[in-house]
């Protein structure tokens, strides 16, 4: 996907993203790896590949992403940790991170404090505001309305913290790899996790989104996740048609 690399990506293979259409934890890697100019693809994995072998010894927990890494043959998964080795072992001249020495000692472990809780707090709570809208057996509206609340918690924590700080970013003036972490999960939020919520109101935060959303590797990997968003949601749209005509046929 990669068309500027810098001279040492070029010696390197291309790292295998697993991934599954629009959904948000693997496209969280590959903003970094694009971000990080290394050379990548992505991988499908079909839903009824996720729970066996042979991607139960890339991931054990069935679900993506995993990378592969073919440079140092190394295979992992949880995109966090897989985040964290890609700063640790590609972000040489410290693009995405704040370097743990004396100097920058205090941001690089304030980044770690945003990371976690976007796994934590951003990560689960959207996937399951997600779930209760459209995938649960039974419609729960306290359950939507509560993961809808916590989406608005998390986007309110983001807002109040940018704007008692005033920093372009969470954690100074460097967009750091979690500041981009928290990209994929908001871009769906209009989209699909949650329409009803207007994310603008939050003007601080959502200063912050556009300025990660504007940075060219940002834009390239989610227009083509938008691009599969749309297929997705058509497919999707199509198949509710057929189900109900079918259902009317047979009434
Ligand atoms: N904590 C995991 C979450 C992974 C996750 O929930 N992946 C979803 C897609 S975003 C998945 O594979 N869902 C399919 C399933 O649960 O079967 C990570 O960050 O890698």
């Amino acid at each position: 996907m990669n068309s500027s690399r810098p001279a040492m990506s070029e010696d390197l293979k291309p790292f295998e993203l697993y991934y599954r259409g629009p959904s948000p934890n693997p496209w969280k890697v590959a903003i970094v790896l694009e971000e990080l100019g290394l050379p990548w693809k992505f991988v499908e994995v079909q839903a009824d590949e996720l729970k066996k072998e042979p991607y139960l010894s890339l991931n054990p927990n069935g679900r993506v992403p995993a990378l592969v890494d073919p440079n140092k043959s190394i295979t992992l998964w949880e995109s966090g940790a897989i985040i964290d080795y890609l700063i640790a072992e590609y972000d040489a001249s410290a693009k995405l991170h704040y370097p743990r020495t004396a100097a920058t000692l205090v941001p690089s472990y304030q980044t770690r404090c945003w990371e976690h809780f976007q796994m934590s707090g951003q990560g689960p709570y959207f996937g399951q505001k997600n779930w209760f809208s459209y995938a649960h057996p039974e419609k729960l509206p306290s359950a939507i309305e509560r993961y809808a609340n916590e989406i608005r918690r998390v986007t309110g924590v983001l807002d109040a913290h940018l704007a008692k700080h005033g920093t372009p970013f969470l954690v100074g003036d460097r967009a750091t790899y979690a500041d981009l972490m928290f990209v994929p999960y908001y871009k769906s939020v209009p989209f699909v996790i949650a329409p009803e919520i207007d994310l603008a109101e939050y003007r601080t935060f959502y200063a912050w989104l556009e300025r990660l959303y504007a940075r060219p590797a940002v834009a390239q990997v989610m227009g083509e996740w938008e691009r599969q968003m749309v297929a997705a949601l058509a497919t999707r749209k199509s198949q509710k048609e057929e189900a109900a005509a079918t259902a009317g046929k047979t009434e």
